[in-house]
C-alpha cells in the first residue's frame, strides 16, 4: 500500500482544495490530511481562520477520497508527522514548490499545480466588498 500525507489549512473551503486531495489521493492508495490549527494558520497568514480548527476538521474528515485527519500544530514537526503517518509520499500544491525539498531523505516528494482563479484569500475580499 502507497500511503500520502499532505497538509493545509482548508479554511473557507473551495474546489480547488478539493482537487488537491483528489490528486493527491490519486498518488497513492492511502490519504493522511494534516490540517494547520489555527495558531498555525495565523503565523503562516497573519489571521485567524474564518472557519474554526473542529469545522474545518470535520469537513476534511467527511470527504470519501480522505482516509486520516490530524491537527498539525507546527511547520517544523513536518518530518515527525511523515513518519508518524508511515507516508511514502508527500504531496503539497506547487504554491509550495521547492519548500519541502529537505524531506526527500524520508520520502518521495511531490508539488500539484494549483487550481487557477480561486483562493481562500480572494473569497474574503469578495465577500467583504459585497
Ligand atoms: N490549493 C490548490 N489550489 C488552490 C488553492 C489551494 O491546489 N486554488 C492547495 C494548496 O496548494 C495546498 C492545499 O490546497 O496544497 C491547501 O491550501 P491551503 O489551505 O492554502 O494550505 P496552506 O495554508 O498553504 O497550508 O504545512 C503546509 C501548510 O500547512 C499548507
Amino acid at each position: 500500500m502507497r500511503r500520502v500525507i499532505t497538509f493545509g489549512t482548508y479554511d473557507v473551503f473551495h474546489v480547488g482544495h478539493v482537487k488537491l486531495l483528489k490528486r493527491a489521493k490519486a498518488c497513492g492508495d492511502h490519504l493522511t490530511v494534516g490540517v494547520s490549527s489555527d495558531e498555525l494558520n495565523f503565523s503562516k497568514k497573519g489571521r485567524n481562520p474564518v472557519y474554526s480548527l473542529e469545522s474545518r476538521m470535520e469537513i476534511i474528515s467527511s470527504l470519501k477520497f480522505v482516509d486520516d485527519v490530524f491537527v498539525e500544530h507546527s511547520l517544523e514537526a513536518k518530518e515527525q508527522y511523515i513518519l508518524q503517518a508511515k507516508a511514502d509520499v508527500l504531496v503539497m500544491g506547487d504554491d509550495w514548490q521547492g519548500r519541502f525539498d529537505h524531506f526527500k531523505s524520508v520520502c518521495e516528494v511531490v508539488y500539484l499545480p494549483r487550481t487557477p482563479s480561486v483562493s481562500t484569500t480572494e473569497l474574503i475580499e469578495v465577500i467583504k466588498e459585497t
